[in-house]
């Protein structure tokens, strides 16, 4: 049987200064494992900025062929919005994936995700990658992050009584026909994008399982540790009261 295929998207914001060896790994070790695409879809950044994603995508294009010319978003959108624009443009794939640009995670974990993927029965249950094995020393982070995303994890749980303890691990996998039943539904297209969408996929019958990966964190992250969380907790708050008016 041939591979389940992949369509991988990696939203840019302001990334020229990072994304260079992550992306020339990332696309080798996809050409190896073959029936992937990879697309960067840049956030709406200013020109200047685009032009030097240009220069680094372009030549990587002729080398790869499953590397899709970029996205590029008139104005930026979120997180969310970039993951989004790139998975409703994708072509008719099993799995819709997203992975950060800063190469935090690396091409070798998201190539062990896309094969765990590949080796489920039916039905396909959604793949959250986590750094929530807080003693593994493969998980490098600042204790800031770290204690906000332990923090964090706990209020998504709690707040909507759905057992995970990361939720904002920059990869994840998710079968594309499931994605496709909820994409009208979602709204939230910021840093908690990917809290929505676990909800979602949840209430709609698609299981999901959380898996641990090597993880070590890159400088130049551009999240704000409070204003950013703030933000999202009020997100995860609106996700709540829309749940509780459907039901
Ligand atoms: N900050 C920010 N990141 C975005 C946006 N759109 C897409 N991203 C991407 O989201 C991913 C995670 O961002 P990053 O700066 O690594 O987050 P951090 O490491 O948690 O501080 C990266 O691939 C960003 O380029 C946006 O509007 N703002
Ligand atoms: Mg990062």
């Amino acid at each position: 049987m041939p591979p389940a295929t992949v369509h991988l998207v990696i939203p840019c914001y302001q990334e020229s200064g990072r994304i260079g060896p992550f992306l020339t790994e990332l696309c080798e070790v996809t050409h190896q494992l073959g029936a992937v695409t990879v697309q960067v879809v840049e956030d709406g950044s200013d020109s200047a900025e685009a032009a030097r994603m240009r220069g680094i995508i372009t030549p990587l294009c002729h080398q790869y062929e499953h590397l899709l010319p970029p996205l590029f978003l008139p104005q930026n959108l979120g997180k969310g919005g970039a993951v989004y624009a790139g998975w409703d443009q994708a072509p008719p794939v099993d799995w819709l994936a997203f992975v950060d640009a800063d190469g935090s995670c690396s091409a070798t974990e998201v190539a062990h995700l896309i094969r765990k993927a590949r080796q489920q029965p039916a039905p396909l249950t959604a793949i959250f990658a986590s750094r929530w094995d807080q003693t593994s020393t493969k998980v490098q982070r600042q204790w800031k992050r770290r204690l906000m995303g332990r923090i964090f994890g706990t209020l998504v749980s709690t707040l909507l009584h759905i057992p995970i303890h990361d939720s904002q691990c920059g990869l994840k996998l998710v079968p594309r026909s499931a994605y496709q039943r909820i994409a009208p539904n979602l709204r939230i297209l910021g840093f908690a994008f990917d809290v929505e969408l676990l909800a979602a996929l949840h209430d709609s019958g698609c299981e999901f399982e959380e898996v641990s990966i090597a993880w070590h964190e890159t400088p130049g992250g551009h999240v704000h540790l409070i204003r950013d969380s703030i933000r999202m907790a009020r997100d995860v708050l609106a996700i709540r009261k829309r749940r509780a008016h459907k039901k």
